[in-house]
């Protein structure tokens, strides 16, 4: 029986806990520029979405459990945010006229022997980390925890029939996260959490719909032939991470095609989007997927400041309805997106057009 909008219920689940991490600048060409991945964008999100009338806001009640934490990240990578966070706290008390300090890595060991030498060292932040906006401050792993608990809630609500369709306000951001890194906004990969989690309604798939290439997640399902990953992003030969993302990456050798990359050229809008999209919902359609993630980004907009993408509102609209024709459950998972309050016009409308 086809539901209408009103029964249809959307579990948005949102803990407040993420704007404790508020670093305040990354880098760009060297020079210190305000950080874009800013509290507001999740706050933008939540107000949007509750004034849905068919969303009712979820509180995490859920920790992740280490069967699924572990078979995503290495324990080394969990360690070592935790004691980072530790090591911020610690300098702050000890400087503070200071004020808030966000520890950022600076010896990146570009050679496996510089690696061990650092790891064992005070400070071996450059280890798990393949780029320089990944600030920890005192209050970061409390964020870190809570955007990933979101994730794993939103994903054990549809797993135990609770719903078709949750939103996780993961915030920060998880898709260029891997299995022992960190890099562009993110520490741990949400949407892998998420897909994880759901592994025992069978083989599924996650669908990318960020700016830029989930490097993170590519990686951590690179050998799997159990979830499908499918991203649409900017070209990489131009536009970050610039290491991949590009079409030749098609999964290991036995998982030969269960990874797909969509890169679009810089400039594109919603004609070249549409065709893409037509891509990866056959892609999926193919795998026979019992349940999707989507990697839900938003600096593909016209007015987000970082990107070359030129997608108009409409086309949320659309690709939530698009992905409802799938006719399987689906997990949303807030990733990147910094035309601030377009965070929250497009999350509504996404999500109207999943909920059709
Ligand atoms: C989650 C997410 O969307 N993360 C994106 C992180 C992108 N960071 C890119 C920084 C690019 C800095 N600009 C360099 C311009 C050189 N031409
Ligand atoms: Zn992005």
């Amino acid at each position: 029986m086809m539901k209408t909008l009103q029964e249809k219920r959307v579990l948005v689940y949102y803990s407040p806990v993420h704007s404790l991490h508020n670093p305040p600048h990354e880098h760009d060409r060297g020079f210190q520029v305000p950080y874009h991945e800013v509290p507001r964008r999740i706050e933008a999100a939540r107000e949007a979405l509750e004034d849905l009338a068919f969303t009712r806001l979820a509180p995490s009640q859920e920790t992740v459990p280490d069967s699924i934490l572990l078979a995503v990240h290495e324990a080394a990578l969990i360690n070592h945010l935790q004691q980072a966070s530790r090591s911020a706290a610690a300098w702050e008390a000890s400087h503070p006229e200071q004020g808030e300090t966000y520890l950022t890595p600076w010896i990146y060991p570009l050679k496996p022997y510089m690696r061990q030498g650092l790891l064992d060292s005070s400070d071996p932040s450059g280890c798990f980390a393949f780029d320089i906006d990944v600030p920890i401050g005192k209050h970061s792993w409390d964020a870190i925890w809570a955007s990933a608990n979101l994730a794993f809630s939103a994903a054990s609500a549809v797993l135990c029939g609770e719903t078709d369709l949750a939103y996780a306000l993961c915030r920060p951001p998880g898709h260029h996260a891997g299995p022992d890194y960190t890099g562009g906004y993110c520490y741990l990969n949400n949407a892998a959490i998420a897909a994880q989690t759901l592994l025992p309604l069978g083989k599924g798939a996650i669908l990318d719909i960020d700016y830029h290439h989930g490097n993170g997640t590519q990686d951590i399902f690179w050998q799997r032939d159990d979830v499908l990953y499918v991203s649409i992003h900017a070209d990489p030969t131009e536009e970050y991470p610039l290491f991949s993302g590009f079409v030749g990456e098609r999964g290991e050798e036995q998982a030969a095609g269960w990874n797909l990359n969509l890169p679009l050229p810089m400039g594109s809008g919603d004609a070249a989007y549409q065709l893409a999209l037509d891509v990866a919902l056959q892609a999926i359609r193919e795998k026979s997927a019992n349940w999707l993630v989507l990697s839900a980004g938003y600096d593909t907009c016209a007015d987000d400041p970082t990107s070359s993408f030129t997608l108009t509102d409409a086309m949320y609209t659309s690709i939530g309805e698009r992905l409802q024709d799938l006719q399987i459950p689906v997990v949303v998972v807030h990733e990147g997106g910094y035309a601030v309050e377009a965070n929250g016009r497009l999350a509504a409308r996404l999500v109207t057009g999943l909920a059709k």
